[in-house]
């Protein structure tokens, strides 16, 4: 199976996500959990670990505005200039809670406008970061051939990323962009199996047919991001019923799990994709710190079979999950049931 990677995505190391009356947390999010899955990747033998191709904007252009990137990639400089504190990363803290709002184009505080929450710290190399992940997603659309799967894996992550919005630990978008590229060929399913709902990615699509989003995650009631998942959503205008949302409980087993999986499966083969997009998050794992489901690892294995059984060209882009010990063999038991398909054996 194609993988791709970049060393470079190792650059963003977030030096907090938020703050506590004992200072900075630390962040969850940083490059020992892309060091874990290559290290179980390369265990399995059919891992073939690729460096992504450098394609050009358009493709991230046609996700994200011109506005957002230009911050991400001039943030950090912006920071320095303004208050020089060496290798920090800068959060602001007034955030534009509506995008109805003005972006006043000064400096520093007003990059609130594109903020979600604290976890999207910029440092020197995150722009660079982001856009190998997304090169990544990209290279993996590309070489997707017929009954194939390729995995993009990601990081930072994307899930949680919108037009111009970042949050969650997401500057890019990585599914979406992928998905965007598919949907010049043909229809797409995006099928988000992390612990979180994939805001991001169903705000990008919610007003299309073409690209039908669906997502199993934890309640927004009592889990991030808290201001959307919930299951009354389901599109607008042209793609109205072209977004579904199931909140799951606090707990869910692997056999509950599986029910509600079996059904977004059958709603995927109604709509008759061209293409598969899955954004996979390991923190739906029971020792997630910050996920409360009861998935085990063989529980990932067969969620992991059962979008293998659709037998469509899949692009599996990696999103969260948090438990370094059990995050590298988490994402093996998720890929395994693709591997030993037929067409990735024929591929190496
Ligand atoms: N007390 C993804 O899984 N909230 N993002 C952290 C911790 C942010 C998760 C708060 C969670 C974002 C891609
Ligand atoms: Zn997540």
């Amino acid at each position: 199976m194609d993988i791709y990677y970049s060393k470079i995505q190792e650059w963003h190391n977030p030096p907090f996500e938020g703050y506590s009356q004992d200072g900075y947390k630390p962040s969850l999010e940083k490059p020992e959990r892309a060091l874990i899955m290559l290290e179980e990747l390369k265990k399995t033998g059919w891992a073939n670990i690729l460096p992504p191709k450098q394609f050009d904007l358009e493709p991230i252009y046609a996700v994200h505005s011109s506005l957002y990137l230009e911050y991400i990639k001039s943030a950090y400089q912006d920071w320095v200039e303004f208050s020089p504190v060496p290798q920090m990363a800068f959060i602001p803290g007034t955030m534009g809670f509506s995008h109805s709002m003005i972006h006043s184009g000064g400096i520093s505080e007003a990059h609130g406008f594109f903020l979600l929450d604290t976890t999207v710290a910029i440092n020197k190399y995150t722009y660079n970061a982001a856009l190998n992940a997304a090169n990544c997603a990209l290279s993996g659309a590309h070489s997707i051939t017929q009954g194939s799967t390729v995995f993009a894996l990601c990081r930072p992550p994307g899930h949680h990323a919108g037009r111009e919005i970042c949050g969650g630990y997401c500057f890019l978008n990585n599914t979406a962009i992928a998905a965007q590229w598919f949907s010049n060929r043909g229809k797409v399913a995006i099928l988000d199996i992390d612990y979180h709902v994939g805001n991001g990615t169903q705000e990008i699509f919610y007003e299309r047919s073409d690209v039908f989003t669906i997502s199993l995650h934890a309640d927004p009631r009592h889990e991030y991001p808290y201001y959307a998942g919930y299951a009354h959503e389901i599109g607008s205008g042209n793609g109205k019923g072209f977004n579904r949302n199931f909140p799951l409980p606090a707990g869910i087993s692997d056999n509950d799990y599986l029910v509600v999986l079996d059904h977004a499966l059958g709603l995927i083969d109604y709509f008759s994709p061209d293409y598969l997009v899955i954004p996979i998050g390991m923190d739906i794992h029971m020792d997630d710190p910050l996920g409360d489901f009861s998935i085990t690892t063989e529980g990932i294995y067969q969620i992991g079979e059962r979008i293998a059984d659709l037998n469509l060209p899949t692009l599996v882009v990696m999103e969260g999950g948090y438990h370094i010990p059990s995050l590298g063999k988490n994402v093996v038991a998720f890929l395994t049931p693709f591997a030993s398909s037929l067409n990735n054996l024929e591929s190496e």
